[in-house]
């Protein structure tokens, strides 16, 4: 997570702004701090005229106050352009950057790799896959409140702002496993708001998306998927689910996050549990007290044996 440690275009500029800044300010810092300590220790000079004492305090002003900070904000501008630029998603002479949607919500990241004509998005959550090695063009957006885009290790950050989407392009030198957070405070679950962030070699990224392409596996109706229909499809989307088991009677502002691939994604809750056997029955019973106020309802009302049934299909969910 750290910022010293850039693994991309956009965070290794960043990075060197960094040390540019932190380096002009203990300059300029460690110069009025002396020139501070040499007004105590200076003599009072009464052979000045009024006229001449105007005039030295004048050149203070004008070059200590005015010129001093415009000389070294343009230097960290001219400086800062170019990395600022680089982050935009301006054309590109040789490929097409891959586009990636991430929109944040109160408290996860909603994932989606737009589909082609006719073709449906892939959207997955709380992780995000990209290719290594080529500038990828992110799209934010927000469904609720502002909340920020940050991989501290490929650069950033970016505001996702409900109602618009903007975009910043960013780069993975090579295959890796990064951390995201955001970076807005967006409510009482802002920390626990974490995104897991896998590089990967072109083909091995395009492998991994194909297997999220193909059509779901028809899904079999019995106890446990009719359960999922009453309690948890009304909010939950996963891709194949049969339509008339959906009982859509529970509150409908809140969305969350499409279960499609949740058995193989590496945790749950946006980074609050790993995900092991047994851990979604476990999450479906203490996610209140594992992330406090977060917006899925507490499931107290159903048995535990049929979260325990439920959990165990849902870690069945792979491509
Ligand atoms: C009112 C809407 C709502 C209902 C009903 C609901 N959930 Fe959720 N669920 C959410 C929200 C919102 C989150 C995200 C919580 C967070 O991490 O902040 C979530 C998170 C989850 C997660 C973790 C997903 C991840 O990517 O880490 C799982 C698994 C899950 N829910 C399963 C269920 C199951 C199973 C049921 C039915 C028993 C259910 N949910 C009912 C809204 C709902
Ligand atoms: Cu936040």
């Amino acid at each position: 997570m750290s910022i010293l440690d850039p693994t991309g275009p956009a965070a290794r500029s960043q990075f060197w702004i960094w040390w540019a800044m932190l380096i002009v300010t203990v300059v300029v810092s460690l110069g009025v701090y002396a020139l501070w300590l040499y007004t105590f220790r200076r003599r009072h000079q009464p052979e000045r005229t009024p006229r001449e004492e105007r005039r030295v305090m004048l050149r203070w002003v004008l070059g200590g106050g005015i010129l001093l900070p415009v000389v070294s904000i343009v230097a960290l501008m001219i400086f800062a352009a170019p990395t600022g630029r680089g982050m935009l998603p301006l054309p590109l002479t040789d490929a097409d950057p891959e586009r990636i949607e991430v929109i944040g919500h109160q408290w996860w990241w909603e994932v989606r790799y737009p589909g082609g004509e006719g073709e449906a998005d892939v959207v997955t959550a709380n992780r995000l896959v990209m290719p290594a090695g080529e500038p990828v063009d992110f799209r934010l957006g927000s469904a609720d409140v502002i909340h920020a885009f940050w991989l501290p290790r490929l650069g950033g950050k970016r505001d996702m702002v409900p109602g618009r989407f903007s975009t910043i392009r960013l780069e993975a030198d090579s295959p890796g496993v990064f951390g995201g957070q955001c970076a807005e405070f967006c409510g009482a679950q802002h920390t626990g708001m974490q995104l897991h962030v896998e590089a990967l070699e072109r083909e091995d990224y395009d492998a991994w998306l194909a297997e999220r392409r193909a059509a779901p596996e028809p899904i079999e109706e019995d106890d446990t998927i009719r359960a999922f229909g009453e309690h948890c499809a009304a909010c939950h989307r996963v891709a194949g689910f049969p339509k008339v088991l959906v009982v859509d009677d529970v509150e409908h502002d809140i969305e969350g996050p499409d279960l499609t691939d949740i058995g193989s994604r590496p945790t749950l809750g946006a980074g609050e549990l790993p995900m092991e056997e047994g851990a979604i029955a476990y999450w479906l019973q203490h996610h209140q007290t594992l992330k406090p106020g977060n917006r899925m309802p507490p499931h107290n009302h159903i048995e535990t044996e049929t979260l325990q049934d439920i959990g165990a299909w849902l870690e069945t969910l792979e491509p």
